[in-house]
């Protein structure tokens, strides 16, 4: 009999109980406060209202076991919630990221069995102490913890590495053992990109809008495309990178990019590819909520292939493209629990419009779908029997 289709999200978060109570200690952003009966989670900088209130959801395993079964999501790739361990020293930073994967690994292990299947319903991504002045030696032996705990599947990442951004040449030997693993490297935004530039977001209370919608995708794609710029994938091909919100904007601009690349005498010899190219390197996640913006990652990553050759002149025929071969590198999500609807419904808006944009992308059949929908197994290992 054929296996059943699993619904698998990648990209949803967990403050784990250690961790909140780091923040709860804390008297700078980010931080959780007490106010009256309520306690609120801030941060993000200069957040309105001191930050959003915040519960069980965040935390409890509880409750996300009951959100993933009133949306149908079979399995769940948890990974700690931004701003990770940024904030913390060395001394801090690394004890810290050790018990948390270990708490993560204890989370997910003893999460209910996926009926039918040997799977644990929960897996996680696990956390490396990147922060300012760490030594590269520390990070590594992270790396190891998480490879050898069986229910992580890769690490989340932020974009500053460890102070210098992700083309950061001490990061070398990280990426090398990120690759060696098969560890995904699931990367997500925290700072925004734009906010603190002058007259950028206007002065106008916009609540979260302008920081979320457009600060956290630029974000991811100035990190990206560092990235690509420092050559670490020409470098480690079989690195797995999965970028958080669908690429943010990598994928609309990276003709733009690549025509910059080739202009620039500083950088037109130094890629193997065409920026274009890496776009078929990397995973995007679908939290996109529109068929439209996800029908385009996916022609950027159908049209990556034909970059390959730097020197190509018959670039624009590569326009012409099986948009379904795009959904191999496209992965449900649902950046659970932020998100959640104003008013009480029964499901969750911004899982129901992820869905939907999924089920809507013209050119993808049924097979494109259901891969993109299970997080094509094989990418985070959750085929059955695992
Ligand atoms: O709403 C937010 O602030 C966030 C956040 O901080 N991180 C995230 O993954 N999604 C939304």
């Amino acid at each position: 009999m054929a296996a059943r289709r699993l619904l698998v999200d990648v990209h949803t978060h967990v403050y784990l109980p250690l961790y909140a109570n780091v923040l709860r200690s804390r008297s700078n952003v980010p931080r959780i406060v007490q106010r009256n009966a309520e306690e609120r989670l801030v941060i993000l900088e200069n957040e309105p209202s001191e930050g959003r209130p915040v519960g069980p959801q965040y935390w409890d395993r509880k409750e996300k076991l009951a959100f993933m079964d009133k949306h149908g999501i079979d399995l769940s790739i948890v990974s700690s919630a931004n701003p990770w361990l940024d904030f913390l020293s060395p001394a801090e930073a690394e004890p810290l990221a050790n018990d948390l994967n270990d708490d993560l690994e204890a989370y997910c292990a003893s999460s209910p069995t996926l009926t039918g299947t040997s799977l644990r319903r929960l897996y996680g991504f696990g956390l490396l102490p990147l922060v300012p002045d760490i030594a590269p030696s520390s990070i590594l032996k992270t790396i190891s913890q998480v490879a050898s705990l069986p229910h992580l599947r890769g690490v989340v990442l932020g974009t500053r590495g460890i102070g210098h951004g992700l083309d950061d040449e001490t990061l070398e030997p990280v990426w090398e053992a990120l690759a060696s693993t098969g560890l995904v490297v699931f990367l997500h935004p925290h700072y925004g990109l734009g906010a603190g530039a002058p007259g950028a977001f206007g002065e106008r209370e916009n609540g979260h809008v302008l920081p979320l919608a457009l600060g956290f995708p630029m974000e991811t794609t100035a990190a990206i495309t560092r990235l690509i710029l420092a050559g670490v994938l020409d470098r480690h091909p079989d690195l797995r990178i999965l970028l958080a919100h669908s690429g943010g904007a990598l994928p609309a601009l990276s003709s733009r990019l690549a025509s910059c690349i080739s202009h620039d005498p500083i950088v037109s010899t130094r890629l193997a590819h065409d920026a274009r190219y890496y776009l078929g390197k990397l995973y995007y996640d679908a939290v996109a909520y529109g068929a439209e913006e996800l029908g385009f990652v996916s022609d950027s990553v159908s049209r990556a292939e034909a970059y390959s050759d730097i020197n190509s002149s018959a670039r624009n025929s590569a326009s012409r493209v099986d948009r379904s071969e795009g959904s191999q590198r496209i992965l449900f999500g649902t950046d659970h629990p932020f998100f959640p609807p104003l008013s009480s419904t029964e499901k969750w808006k911004s899982v129901v419009e992820n869905l939907e944009a999924i089920d809507g992308v013209q050119g993808w059949d049924e097979t494109d779908k259901d891969g993109t929908l299970s997080a094509r197994s094989d990418f985070v290992g959750t085929e059955h029997g695992a």
